[in-house]
C-alpha cells in the first residue's frame, strides 16, 4: 500500500480524511516521521498557509506530503473568522470561537456561509494545491455532538447541523472530502 505524509496536528482532520483515503493510502502522521512541532502558519490566506506548511515539511524532513488549511468564511462578515478560524475567540477553544461568531451574528439576517478546505500537495518538490467548499448558514445556537471546531453552528442545507451527522457521513460530505477527492482522482494518475 502507498504511503503519504499529512502535514497536520489536527487529529480530527486525520479520522475524517482517513475515512476516504484508507483504502488506498497509508497515512503517515507528522509524529511517524519525527516531527513534534507545530507548524508554520504565517501568512494572511488560506492557499498561502496551506502551502507554507506543506513545504516546511517538505522542506525539512525531504518527504513527500499534503496539508490543508481551512477555515468557516462569514458573508456578513467579510470572510471572518477565515484565516484565523483556529483562534478567532483568542484561544483554540472550540466553543470560545463559537461564542464569539454567534455574538458577531446577532440580530444578523443574512446568515450565509461557508467552509473551506485548500490541500496543498508536495510530490517531488512539485506543488499542487485542491480547494473544497461547502455552503451552508450560521445557526444561532450550538447543536450536535459530533464534529470539530464550528460544526455545531454551521447549518447544511436540510437544517442539520454539521454537529450532527456522524463521522462517516461528514467525511463524505464535508468541504474536506470536496478537495480530499480531487487530491484522490490527481495521485491515482500521478504517485
Ligand atoms: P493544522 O494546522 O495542524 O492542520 P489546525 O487545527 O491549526 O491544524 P487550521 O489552521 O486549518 O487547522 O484551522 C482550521 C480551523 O477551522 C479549525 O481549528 C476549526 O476551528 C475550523 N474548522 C476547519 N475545518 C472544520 C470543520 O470540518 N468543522 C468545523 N470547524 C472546522
Amino acid at each position: 500500500m502507498q504511503e503519504i505524509v499529512f502535514a497536520t496536528n489536527n487529529s480530527n482532520k486525520i479520522k475524517e480524511i482517513e475515512v476516504l483515503l484508507s483504502a488506498k493510502f497509508h497515512i503517515k502522521k507528522l509524529i511517524d516521521i519525527g516531527c513534534n512541532e507545530e507548524l508554520p502558519e504565517t501568512h494572511h490566506t488560506i492557499e498561502e498557509n496551506s502551502a507554507e506548511k506543506a513545504n516546511y515539511v517538505y522542506s525539512t524532513y525531504k518527504i513527500d506530503c499534503f496539508s490543508e488549511d481551512s477555515g468557516l468564511e462569514i458573508d456578513i462578515l467579510n470572510g471572518e473568522p477565515g484565516v484565523d478560524s483556529a483562534h478567532y475567540g483568542g484561544t483554540r477553544d472550540a466553543n470560545s470561537n463559537m461564542n464569539l461568531v454567534l455574538e458577531k451574528m446577532k440580530g444578523k439576517e443574512n446568515r450565509k456561509a461557508n467552509f473551506k478546505t485548500v490541500i496543498t500537495l508536495v510530490l517531488n518538490g512539485i506543488q499542487h494545491q485542491f480547494t473544497g467548499i461547502l455552503e451552508g448558514t450560521i445557526g444561532t445556537e450550538k447543536r450536535g455532538l459530533y464534529g470539530f471546531g464550528y460544526d455545531p453552528i454551521f447549518v447544511l442545507k436540510d437544517g442539520r447541523t454539521m454537529a450532527e451527522l456522524m463521522l462517516d457521513e461528514k467525511s463524505r460530505i464535508s468541504h474536506r472530502a470536496i478537495a480530499v477527492k480531487q487530491l484522490i482522482a490527481f495521485l491515482d494518475i500521478n504517485h
